[in-house]
């Protein structure tokens, strides 16, 4: 009886052991879904999401759709739930529209992670409202981003005149919150007007030719703040089509290559870029410690880089102008 029990000890003992090696073995599959796949800001950040999975021995599944837009992105979420990755990293494009699609992942058994944006108020794992579900969100302080945006500026207009903020359309939690931060902060500087917000829908043409309306109707313009890629290319091209670069002072959110030459020329005074990078490396990391079992942040941090024409070479700025 006794060699019994100890026979069967040991038997479980192995079984443990080869079950610990298994866990250890196992490749994890992790799906990234970006806002949109042609985003110079996703590139980079798949870059990271790909260095962190080679660095566990994970595979990196990055599938999304063209346009930043809920409704192309649903099915895409779909398709990658379908092929039960081990976990999934989502850029939502909408605040709430994705809380029910997400949630049939959580249903499915595979955990979330949210990078760049979030869904509900962005406040995980805390048991209250019908979005805490995710896992973490790593991401920029974007309300702060907002409010280094607005000193910026302020600093570039010499504190007067009128601004106006250049934003995709509200529900991004990214965009809406750069754009409180900006307004909020501006309250500190009494001599500048902000005017109405101009949405361009992630569209560069848009977002330029509303640079050229917003003009027309007031002739004393002196700055604008593009709150993203799009949105501070497309004010910048539409200064530059008005000829009143230098003069219409922009202040732009994200840095890919084109930031380089347009803080050289003067078009743009200054450039805020985030770590996308940064912010994928460490959203593999998580769902990595978690599907490792660990516990993991439910809110992760990453930096900002402010580029100007005075730094644009240095290699240490210059190493995150996002990659294409
Ligand atoms: O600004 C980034 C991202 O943070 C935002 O959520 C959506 O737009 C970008 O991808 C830039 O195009």
């Amino acid at each position: 009886r006794k060699l019994f029990t100890a026979v069967a000890a040991l038997a479980v003992g192995v079984a443990a052991l080869a079950g610990a090696a298994e866990a250890a073995d196992k490749k994890f599959t992790i799906a990234l879904v970006p806002g949109l796949t042609t985003d110079a800001f996703y590139i980079s950040m798949r870059k990271g999401a790909e260095a962190a999975a080679a660095a566990v021995g994970a595979e990196l599944v990055f599938q999304g759709a063209p346009d930043f837009n809920p409704v192309l992105q649903v099915p895409v979420l779909d398709a990658v739930i379908a092929r039960k990755p081990d976990a999934i990293l989502i850029a939502p494009t909408d605040k709430t529209q994705l809380v029910e699609p997400l949630r049939k992942a959580i249903d499915a058994g595979i955990p979330v992670v949210t990078v760049d944006t979030f869904i509900g108020t962005g406040k995980y794992q805390t048991g209250a409202g019908d979005a805490d579900f995710p896992i973490s969100y790593v991401a920029s302080d974007n309300v702060l981003g907002g409010r280094m945006a607005a000193r910026a500026l302020a600093a570039a207009v010499g504190e007067k005149g009128k601004v106006y903020v250049s934003n995709v359309k509200p529900g991004i939690s990214t965009t809406d919150q750069r754009e409180e931060g900006f307004k909020d902060e501006m309250k500190n500087f009494p001599g500048i007007e902000v005017l109405d917000t101009q949405y361009n829908d992630n569209d560069a043409n848009k977002a330029a030719s509303q640079l050229q309306s917003v003009i027309a109707r007031n002739g004393d313009l002196v700055g604008v703040f593009g709150a993203n890629l799009f949105s501070a290319l497309g004010a910048a091209n539409g200064v530059q089509q008005a000829g009143k670069s230098g003069a219409v002072k922009v202040v732009a959110f994200d840095a890919p290559t084109s930031i380089v030459d347009n803080l050289k020329t003067g078009l743009v005074d200054i450039a805020i870029a985030q770590h996308p990078a940064e912010i994928g490396y460490f959203g593999v990391m998580a769902a990595y410690a978690h599907l490792t079992g660990q516990s993991v942040p439910t809110s992760i941090g990453t930096g900002f880089t402010v580029m100007d024409k005075t730094n644009i070479e240095d290699p240490n700025v210059a190493k995150f102008v996002y990659q294409e």
